[in-house]
């Protein structure tokens, strides 16, 4: 069984949307980030960066903190939504960039565009600009494509998972996907997963159990 800490943010989702495409057997507990308590000293020792989401495995005795960590953790466990061979290359390449640019880039844009409209103009600018570039990779990644990684049209893995979620808050970006067509197909057909529909509401189900 799982713990995972969390909250309704795109990092959380990545790890609960993949939780939830795995079937694990796993508990949500919510980390409240807007009330701090993601710097509770329980929290911290799971976590030392104070950020969301962290895992505790109890199948195999694995803690982390670090979605791309966590997600190449759970889907090597799972043998599942990591291509083998030059695919799999292809699938940490792309997760590293997640990780790196889409991911802390539109973090960003959320945090000046959307929460501090009109504090930095400069700021604004800047990100606002990066997340269209960052749009504009992706884009050319998917011509051609159904998902990221993989042979013909490419199969769902977590790469997919972990770029999903930041997608998902376009309207936070004033991103208009239809300048971006194969990222505007790739969004909605991902969307209709039950796995991504019931990943996106976790936590729903707040619980009580302290973090070992
Ligand atoms: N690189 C980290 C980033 C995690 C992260 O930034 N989580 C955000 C929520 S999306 C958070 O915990 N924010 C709390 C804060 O800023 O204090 C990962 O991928 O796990």
């Amino acid at each position: 069984m799982i713990d995972l800490y969390t909250w309704t943010t795109p990092n959380g989702r990545k790890v609960s949307i993949l939780l939830e495409e795995l079937g694990a057997d796993y508990t949500a507990h919510a980390v409240d980030i807007t009330k701090d308590a993601q710097f509770a000293p329980d929290f911290l020792k799971i976590a030392p960066n104070n950020r969301i989401p962290a895992i505790v495995d109890h199948d195999t005795g694995v803690q982390m903190m670090e979605t791309g960590a966590i997600m190449l953790y759970l889907a090597e466990k799972h043998d599942r939504f990591l291509p083998k061979g030059k695919d799999r290359w292809a699938a940490i390449e792309w997760l590293m960039w997640q990780m790196g640019g889409l991911g802390p880039m539109l973090g960003q844009v959320h945090h000046f565009v959307k929460y501090n409209a009109g504090k930095s103009a400069y700021a604004e600018e800047r990100y606002s600009k990066e997340a269209r570039r960052l749009y504009g990779v992706l884009d050319r990644r998917l011509a051609g494509r159904d998902y990221m990684i993989g042979e013909d049209r490419g199969a769902y893995s977590i790469t997919d998972m972990a770029c999903w979620p930041w997608v998902s808050r376009f309207e936070w970006q004033e991103i208009d996907l239809g300048d971006f067509p194969n990222v505007r197909d790739w969004y909605l057909r991902i969307a209709e997963r039950p796995a991504v529909q019931r990943g996106y509401q976790v936590p729903k189900y707040v619980t009580d159990v302290p973090i070992p």
